[in-house]
């Protein structure tokens, strides 16, 4: 099944766990079927996500570098100094970077779910910075942030940027920042990164680009699950099919059968009808006002809304 003999996979740690296996199964088999879009980013998926935030259309990674461009020193002002700075995602830590001139965080703490990636990312970065105290935490804080005793309860500051809050529906984006109030201990802030809504046009070809990169980024998931569940997916018996569901402020995403398919795996199988799809991501997008609700009641105070000249994407800035 799988094509490729050297693919590390990445993005999701080593794993291939009996449990993800489960899940994953679980997810081909529902009604409609889903996946997590956790499994979007295996090495190959990052590489294309990193690519497909270059493009043109994908206007969410360039806005929000705008808007922390500029308004970092109301942003630092906000924060406050000394800031013991949570990056959650942290990748290759270059947005958290960007903002430690103004921030000057006493002690900077990276969680992803890519440990290798990330400890290398930290290793370059303490080198540039010598005096800021650095943690990396290899985690899937998805369900829960656990944070070690070595990271100071007190001034807190989360960071969670590029609209990965997006991915959560708002039950879990609700839980997920309840959490993160209780975990924060004293004087806790959160400056977080969110999409908002917009016209469709604009949201649809930043999720349907004309040179197919997000198309690919979705395909590639059957081929991540290929290698993950020893499934037999064919590639090119999918269609990426991406668009704004204006009921549910989200975009969708999903892969489309072209034709009638069998999938099997070890242990089960199921037949797709044509046109038949797997729900691969949602990607909510936010109005200033349901994200100030959201935040507000999972315990939160806005402080701060920031956001580009077009209206486009948020940066806020809360405290508990
Ligand atoms: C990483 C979840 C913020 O929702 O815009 C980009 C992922 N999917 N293009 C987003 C994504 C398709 C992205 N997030």
């Amino acid at each position: 099944a799988d094509d490729c003999a050297n693919d590390q996979g990445g993005g999701i740690a080593a794993g291939q766990s009996d449990a993800e296996r489960a899940e994953i199964s679980r997810g081909l088999l529902g009604s409609p079927a889903q996946m997590p879009p956790k499994y979007l980013y295996d090495t190959l998926g990052s590489k294309l996500f990193e690519s497909l935030c270059l493009l043109p259309e994908y206007y969410p990674t360039r806005t929000e570098a705008a808007i922390f461009r500029a308004h970092r020193h109301d942003i630092a002002r906000a924060a406050g100094p000394g800031a013991v700075l949570v990056d959650l995602g942290a990748g290759n830590c270059a947005k958290a970077e960007s903002l430690f001139g103004v921030l000057a965080p006493r002690h900077y703490v990276a969680v992803d779910i890519s440990a290798d990636f990330l400890r290398d990312a930290l290793d370059r970065l303490q080198s540039c910075h010598p005096d800021i105290r650095m943690t990396a935490l290899g985690q899937d804080f998805s369900q829960g942030l656990h944070l070690p005793q070595e990271v100071p309860a007190d001034n807190r500051l989360f960071f969670y940027p590029g609209s990965s809050l997006g991915n959560f529906g708002p039950d879990d984006a609700h839980r997920f920042l309840s959490g993160l109030r209780q975990s924060g201990g004293r004087q806790a802030s959160l400056l977080l990164g969110v999409d908002l809504v917009k016209e469709p046009e604009v949201l649809n070809a930043a999720y349907d680009d004309a040179l197919g990169l997000t198309a690919a980024f979705n395909l590639n998931l059957l081929r991540n699950l290929n290698r993950l569940l020893k499934a037999d997916f064919d590639v090119r018996d999918w269609t990426h099919v991406a668009f704004f569901n204006e009921q549910k402020s989200r975009i969708e995403m999903h892969l489309q059968a072209r034709r009638a398919v069998l999938v099997r795996w070890p242990g089960s199988s199921r037949r797709f009808a044509e046109g038949e799809r797997i729900h691969t991501e949602s990607s909510y997008k936010y109005t200033r006002a349901s994200l100030a609700a959201l935040l507000e009641s999972a315990g939160w105070q806005p402080t701060d809304f920031w956001t580009d000249p077009a209206g486009w994407f948020a940066v806020v800035h809360a405290r508990t």
